[in-house]
């Protein structure tokens, strides 16, 4: 089933220039891009969104890291879209995440691990009302799915 997800190069990766790698692996892939701004994540936004981690021992720094400079914020829209996003993002830790995957390919340490994804579907429809008004997300024909589909 098509669905959407929210997708979010943190600090680490808006500093080190790679928005526009991380773009290219989601549009090889096929996925659609149908929102996108870079933003700065306010104090309030940032403990809504990581609410589920609220009194673990890296929320505060969390919170700070987040809150530390611009993000570049998307939605991304295809098959499966949030299982294969997490996928080619890799496990939350960079020393067990593949080589090949953002996160094998792009950082060390698990505090600064250049991006975030939805969880889950569930996740994604909350993460997205919070960070996307209804008219920042576009609904277009992308000719090529033609071949992808
Ligand atoms: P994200 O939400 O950022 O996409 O990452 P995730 O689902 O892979 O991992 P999650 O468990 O949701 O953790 C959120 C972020 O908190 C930091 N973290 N640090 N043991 C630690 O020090 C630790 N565990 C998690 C990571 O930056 C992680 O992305
Ligand atoms: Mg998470």
């Amino acid at each position: 089933m098509v669905s959407k997800t929210f997708l979010m190069v943190k600090p680490d990766g808006v500093q080190r220039q790679i928005i526009g790698d991380i773009i290219s692996r989601f549009e090889r892939k096929g996925l659609q891009l149908v929102g996108a701004k870079l933003m700065r994540v306010t104090t309030e936004l940032a403990e809504e969104h990581y609410k589920e981690h609220k009194g673990k021992p890296f929320y505060e720094n969390l919170i700070q890291f987040i809150t530390s400079g611009p993000v570049f914020a998307m939605v991304w829209q295809g098959e499966n879209v949030v299982d294969i996003t997490r996928k080619l993002i890799g496990k939350t830790n960079p020393k067990d995440a593949e080589p090949g995957t953002i996160r094998g390919d792009y950082c060390l340490y698990v505090s600064k691990n250049i991006i975030h994804g939805s969880d889950s579907e569930e996740s994604a429809v909350r993460e997205i009302s919070l960070f996307f008004n209804e008219d920042e997300i576009l609904e277009y024909n992308k000719d090529i799915d033609v071949w992808i589909y």
